[in-house]
């Protein structure tokens, strides 16, 4: 993919068309429906424009203008500002706050734990039992309303799908009624325009 929709910007967006940390940010792109040029990166190979851009050397980095930004979630944050249409933060500051607490929540409790899965060898194994005991106990927490804790899309369900994309190509399996509730939200988030838009040829092959 090497842009997103239709809206004039001169947006670059390193990112890795593997990662869920990327992911998140191209589907933020995507639902706000902003033309950025998208630069696919080897993490292990980082080229020379990232690691003069970002001390940390990291993907997702943006570039706009001369404003260089990365973290996943500061870069989320920073779109969401920039093009305020579609919002995907809610307007008053209790709501914001959790929202921002919720994506704070996942990048805690289950990023760190596909970051372990994906390293592989024995850590692995309790990672993977690790997010399959979260997911399950967060099951009908997801299913209580069409979005997380909201009935609109928010940053916090573009944190959650790319995540949730990757439970096969992981080895984590939800079981029983919990998968449904999980699957009932999933479905919701994997079937919008911007997810659909968000996939990159690597994303896809992952549920192929
Ligand atoms: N907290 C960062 C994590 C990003 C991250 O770990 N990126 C990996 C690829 S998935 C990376 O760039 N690794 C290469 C490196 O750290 O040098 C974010 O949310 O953007």
């Amino acid at each position: 993919m090497t842009a997103v929709a239709t809206r004039r910007s001169v947006m670059t967006l390193f990112s890795d068309p593997r990662s869920l940390h990327s992911h998140r940010v191209r589907m933020v792109l995507a639902e706000k429906n902003v033309t950025c040029d998208i630069i696919d990166v080897d993490p292990m190979n980082t080229p020379d424009d990232v690691m003069d851009l970002n001390p940390y050397g990291t993907v997702p980095t943006l570039v706009d203008r001369d404003l260089a930004l990365y973290d996943s979630r500061i870069i989320c944050e920073y779109l969401d500002e920039r093009f305020p249409h579609p919002p995907l933060l809610p307007v008053d500051p209790v709501s914001r706050a959790s929202a921002r607490l919720y994506m704070f929540r996942v990048e805690n409790d289950w990023y760190g734990l596909v970051d372990q899965i994906l390293a592989g060898g024995k850590p692995a194994t309790k990672a993977r039992k690790e997010l399959r005991e979260g997911l399950t106990a967060a099951a009908p927490v997801l299913a209580h309303r069409p979005f997380f804790m909201s009935d609109e899309f928010s940053l916090v369900d573009a944190s959650i799908a790319p995540l949730l994309w990757r439970l096969p190509m992981l080895g984590v399996e939800i079981a029983g009624h919990e998968a449904k509730q999980v699957n009932t939200y999933a479905g919701g988030l994997f079937t919008r325009n911007g997810f659909v838009a968000s996939l990159t040829e690597q994303e896809r092959e992952m549920r192929r």
